[in-house]
């Protein structure tokens, strides 16, 4: 995306941020910094607030939505907040029976696997999320000009909740009707593209100022089969949400070698687990395209210097690429120490301060 893009109208306040010049690829005060998964688990605000509430409840409370997706902006100095919600939130709006289960993850009441199934995702109206457009407005005004990220589920790895039922670490029933059913595969990807579509268009029209699209579990798939079998549907996700000047952000985990075919997809920014160094996911991703990561994780786990020695080195990978917004290779696991991610965001900022 270039300034050319930008859209009519007064420029928004967000306009001139670090992360969103970044995502334009235009030079940055600072590298810009701010993590999957930041919200919720790995913080004690977040654990009181959300006592006695179920997930998906909370998911639907404007006010919960508004302190939860707060909470690590104020704590972390974090260059962006990223929406509080989950992936599964648009299954539910169109009535899928499914529900968050604790310490498991999404958990769907009957699988999605026949054609008849394929009939109970009807599309995603905006008036289906009305409290994610409430709670969108709500954050912009509080946030000022600190970006805020919305984000879906790509049809890939909301397929892959739908047809196992549940988290899976093999997708075999996935794989099975990808292979054995390549219609009704199709036929099903491509109505959660327009599901994901509108979901992501939602959070765009109330005022998300750039949106990530998690295909979480897509690098499970050989390149050969993403691109025939899942790319068009993440495709047509990118195109449905093009011409708003808002920068759309591609990731997934173990996706060293679909880079290529992540880049050609669409998006304005590709994020790249740990397992491939920044220089080379850009190579693999091609020009045009901000890169977005990679920290592992578990180096948080690590003393201080050894976090700071990790991150210098994602930080060396990315020296020569216009357009790095530094984040970690996957979410933040649970039992990741907040502090550890507050020294973290000031070491990412005074190492890169221009
Ligand atoms: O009770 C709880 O606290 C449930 C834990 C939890 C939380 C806090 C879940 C269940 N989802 C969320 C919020 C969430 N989910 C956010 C907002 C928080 C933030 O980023 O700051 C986001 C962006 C997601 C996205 C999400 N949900 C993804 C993509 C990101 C990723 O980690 O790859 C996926 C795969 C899910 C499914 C999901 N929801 C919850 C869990 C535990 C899982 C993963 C289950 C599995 O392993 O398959």
């Amino acid at each position: 995306m270039s300034s050319a893009d930008r859209p009519q109208g007064p420029p928004t306040q967000t306009y001139d941020s670090a992360f969103l010049k970044a995502c334009r690829r235009e030079p940055v005060p600072h590298t810009p910094v701010w993590f999957m998964r930041q919200a919720g688990r790995s913080l004690p605000e977040y654990r009181r607030l959300r006592e006695g509430i179920a997930m998906l409840d909370s998911c639907m409370r404007p006010d919960l939505v508004t302190e939860i997706t707060l909470q690590p902006v104020r704590r972390h100095g974090v260059d962006a907040a990223i929406f509080f919600s989950d992936i599964v939130v648009p299954l539910k709006a169109i009535g899928i029976d499914l529900d968050i289960k604790p310490g498991v993850g999404p958990v769907v009441a009957q699988p999605v696997r026949t054609r008849a199934d394929l009939e109970r995702l009807r599309p995603l109206e905006p008036a289906d999320v009305s409290y994610v457009t409430e709670a969108v407005g709500m954050l912009t005004a509080e946030l000022g000009g600190t970006p805020l990220i919305g984000f879906a589920g790509a049809p890939f790895t909301l397929a892959s909740y739908l047809v196992e039922g549940g988290p899976s670490r093999n997708h075999e029933h996935t794989k099975a009707l990808m292979y054995g059913d390549p219609e009704l595969w199709a036929d099903l990807l491509d109505r959660l593209a327009e599901i994901t579509a509108s979901f992501l268009r939602v959070q765009i029209e109330a005022g998300a100022s750039a949106v990530q699209l998690f295909d979480s579990w897509v690098g499970a798939l050989a390149p050969a089969d993403y691109r025939s079998r899942v790319m068009p549907a993440s495709v047509k996700v990118f195109e449905a949400t093009a011409g708003y000047g808002v920068p759309r952000i591609h990731f997934g985990v173990g996706t060293g070698e679909l880079l290529e075919l992540m880049g050609e997809a669409g998006a304005d920014v590709v994020g790249a687990d740990w397992r491939v160094p920044l220089d080379e996911a850009a190579r693999r991703v091609g020009p045009g395209r901000a890169i977005q990561g990679n920290l592992d994780p578990a180096v948080l786990f690590a003393p201080r210097e050894a976090v700071e020695t990790q991150a210098r080195s994602v930080l060396d990978a990315a020296r020569d690429l216009p357009g790095h917004v530094f984040n970690l290779g996957h979410g933040v696991l649970p039992q990741t120490d907040p502090d550890a991610l507050t020294r973290l965001v000031a070491y990412v900022h005074e190492q890169t301060a221009r």
